[in-house]
Order: C-alpha cells, then structure tokens, then sequence
C-alpha cells in the first residue's frame, strides 16, 4: 500500500515528467519505405520512458495499409485509443511495404475511409493543448501541413490554421530536404512528392522548424536483429522481415524517419550540431535551398555523434518492448543507496532523482526528504536495478 506521502512524492515525479516531455504528433507516409514503422515504435518507446507524450498520429500517403499499420502498432504498444487522422486525396501509395500488417496484426481501423480527415483531427489536438508546448513530426510527405495552414475556424477552434499553430506549435521537426551541399538546390524525396505543398507548408509554417535531412539518416544504418529481439507480435518486425523480398539489407536500413523522432523527443544532446542561421527555401518542386540570411526560425541538423554509435542509440529503442499493460509510465523514486546490486534500506538522499519503470533517468529532480519510516513503505530499488518493469511496479507496491 502506498502511504501519503509516498503518493504525493509519486506524484510530484509525475508532473515533473509530464511537464518536461515534449507533446508529439507523429505524420508519417507509411508506405514506400520501411523507416516509418520503426519510427513509430520509438516514439512509443520514448513515450514508455515518459521521454515525450505522444498525442495523435496522421498519414500524409494514400495508402490505406499505412492507416492499418499504425493502428497496429499503437495495438501492439497499449496505446490503442490515439487519435488517427489521414489525408483524404489520392495520395501516392505504392510501393507499399505495409501489405502483410491488416490480416497479421490487431488493428482497429484499416482504411483511410476508417479514421477522420488528418486537418480536423489536428485541429482537435491541437485546440486541447497548451499554447506552445506541441511538437509536430513529419516523416513523409506535407500535404497534412499544407492543408492545416490552409484551414478556417472549425468545431475545435475560432483560430485560423496559421494562428492556431502559432499559438499551439513549439517546434516541426521535420524529416525531408537535403542540406550536405546546403548552398545549393537539392532533392529529397518526402518534399518533391508534391513540391507545391513542401513549398506553401515550409513557406507559411510560422513556428519554428529543424530539418532532419536525407544526410542525417542515411549513413545510420539500424534494424538488424529485429526478428531475435522483439516478439512476433511487433508489427514493425514483420516489415523489417529479412525474408521480406525486396529487403537484402544485412547490414541494416538507412533510419531517415528516426531521426526526425529522436530530435523532435530529445534535441540535438551530442548527437547532431545545427545550423540555426538563415532559412530553407523551397520552390515548386520541392527542392530545397539554404540562404544563410535573413535569419528565420529555421534550422538544419548536422552530423556529429558517430554513425555506428546513434545506431545503437535508435537500435535500442526500435527494439524495446512495451510495458504491459501500461499506457502510461509510473515513475518510481529511487534512493541513493550504495551501488552493490542489492535491495537494503537506505536513506533516501534529497534531492532524490526520478526514474521510469525501466530504470532510465527522467528530466526533473524533485526535492523529497524523508526515510523509509517516514514514507511508511519500502521503495527499494537499488542502483543496479536492472529496468524489469514488472519487478519495478512490484517495489513501487510494496
Ligand atoms: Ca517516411
């Protein structure tokens, strides 16, 4: 039983958390390439961290296997009840990676027809949100982005689509352009699908925007092992198949959409440098150009961290499993104790530092005094505590 004060020490840990964690919308294509599922399970992993609160998802492809495929995992990850939004005209939708996911996986909705119009859905999310504290996460194309900035007062709010992203919108972490010869015009394929929407989303987005260019993600090559590291129930699993036909990727796939996740839920941290001095011009075909003046809320990753390196950072995160049964991390408390692998009693250090159910540090520090008399429970999670979520929830309950 929890007394008291544990629960309010547990909960101060959880605003803590809740308050840090950036609020994310993920809007994926979800069809040509295999990155995008694989995004997508990091984004919840991140969120199972209680590194970020993911709030809804789109499809920005016509690709109806894409709607199933992001059921699936929200399924797969006991977060079944997310919203999902599509583009609703004749997106591209082929080739299509997605096929095996509706008669393989659990998937509440499997059409475009079974969810609403991605600019509703994002309006709704967004009017609910507090001003500035959402971060969007385009991995696929921007028709959705293009059409929110074009929208008019609705149900959810009096603001137009400009002013309600203005006011809701902290930052787009968007997957597309290329920047290795930033000087000059590039291609990328997410932006020259439909250059006339890249242009108008990119030229009217009036919140800041960091691009996750084709450089970044190419060179990290991450998903081998995926069918010895996560259960068969993983849908993205099945796409990372390395019996998949067109798959002969033994030396692991190019990780252009998980990039994008990373930033949008941890910054750059060591990972990537960025550009932040000028702007991204796109012209109508979706190519991109850096001017380096006049300074706009643009930026542009670069490469830092070594590749093999933030492989294994995303490795890890593609293939960590969900919590059971949790649609939301408890964090725990955890004393200073000494470093010997075993649970005793110990003094609880002040401030004391906040961990999630597997045992990885979250963002805050609350200030807790107090010793296993005055909590009236053991909370013993010693410092080799080894991240087992279910031996974790069992020490909180104790
Ligand atoms: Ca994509």
């Amino acid at each position: 039983m929890r007394t008291g004060l544990a629960a309010i020490a547990m909960l101060i840990a959880a605003a803590i958390c809740r308050a840090d964690a950036p609020r994310i919308i993920f809007d994926t294509d979800m069809c040509s390439d295999i990155d995008d599922i694989a995004a997508l399970g990091m984004l919840h992993a991140l969120a199972d961290n209680g590194e970020c609160i993911p709030l809804g998802m789109m499809l920005s492809s016509g690709n109806d296997d894409g709607i199933a495929a992001i059921s699936a995992m929200n399924h797969y990850h006991n977060r079944p009840d997310l919203p999902i939004g599509s583009f609703k005209g004749a997106g591209k939708s082929s080739p299509n990676y997605y096929g095996a996911i509706p008669d393989r996986f659990p998937c509440a909705v499997r059409t475009r027809d079974d969810v609403p119009d991605a600019v509703s859905v994002y309006r709704r999310i967004l009017a609910s949100q507090p001003d500035a504290s959402v971060t969007i996460v385009t991995v696929g194309y921007l028709h959705n982005i293009r059409d929110l900035l074009q929208s008019g007062a609705d149900q959810h709010s009096d603001l137009s689509g400009v002013q309600l992203v203005a006011a809701k919108v902290k930052e787009w972490s968007c997957m597309g352009g290329s920047f290795w010869d930033a000087n000059n015009w590039s291609f990328e394929w997410n932006l020259c699908e439909d250059g006339a929407a890249s242009k108008y989303a990119i030229d009217h987005f009036p919140s800041a925007i960091v691009f996750s260019g084709y450089e970044i993600g190419d060179p990290v090559k991450t998903g081998v092992g995926y069918g010895d590291r996560t259960p068969a129930e993983n849908p993205a699993r099945a796409v990372y198949d390395p019996n998949y036909p067109d798959w002969p990727r033994q030396e692991g796939h190019c990780s252009f959409d998980q990039t994008a996740v990373l930033h949008a839920a941890r910054g750059i941290r060591n990972y990537w440098d960025a550009n932040t001095t000028g702007y991204c011009e796109v012209n109508d075909a979706g190519y991109v150009f850096w001017h380096d003046s006049p300074d706009k809320e643009h930026g542009y990753l670069i490469r830092k961290m070594d590749n093999n390196e933030l492989a294994g950072i995303i490795n890890e995160l593609m293939f960590q499993q969900p919590f059971e049964g949790e649609s939301d991390p408890v964090p725990v408390v955890r004393y200073g104790g000494p470093n010997d692998g075993s649970r005793r009693d110990a003094a609880l250090v002040s401030p004391a530092r906040v961990f999630d159910l597997r045992g990885r540090a979250l963002g805050g520090v609350p200030t807790v005094r107090g010793d296993k008399q005055a909590l009236g429970f053991g909370v013993y999670v010693a410092d080799a505590f080894s991240g087992n979520a279910k031996a974790a929830r069992e020490l909180v309950l104790r």
